[in-house]
């Protein structure tokens, strides 16, 4: 009986942890790492969870550089919260587009890095409009494993 009640706690407990989780990241003009900047700027999601990028301060939008093969690339509107629910393993390469050059940009892993040397080419490439915080998109993709 002990044993039953148990396990019975366990595939709770387990399915709990793999439900769906939603995942905040806020647009910022100034944040931990910086001004201009997306905060968490590196997210490590699983598949099916979403991303909810929150617009905080005014004159921010999202959209994204790069996403793994057979995802959706999205779009934001400015001043506008956007949901995105990723459901491809790999990288997403971000930015906000007015503050391209001041490098507000970030990345989110889910799952496995599938597309890691695509990704870190998308983020040299976008490196090219920084005109400071140069190694800031360095620094999140560092951090993916
Ligand atoms: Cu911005």
């Amino acid at each position: 009986m002990k044993t039953s009640a148990t396990m019975a706690l366990l595939l709770v407990l387990s399915g709990s942890m793999v439900s769906a989780k939603t995942i905040e990241i806020k647009m910022l003009n100034n944040g931990k790492d910086g001004i201009m900047v997306f905060e968490p700027g590196y997210v490590k999601a699983a598949k099916g969870d979403t991303i909810k990028f929150k617009s905080v301060d005014p004159g921010h939008v999202t959209a994204s550089v790069l996403t793994p093969a057979g995802a959706k690339p999205w779009k934001g509107e400015l001043n506008k919260d956007l949901t995105y629910k990723v459901e491809k393993e790999g990288v997403y390469v971000y930015h906000c587009e007015p503050h391209a050059a001041m490098a507000m940009a970030g990345v989110i892993q889910v799952g496995a890095a599938t597309n890691l040397e695509d990704a870190k080419k998308a983020a040299a490439e976008e490196a090219k409009k920084f005109a400071m915080n140069k190694d800031r998109l360095d620094k999140y993709l560092a951090q993916v494993k």
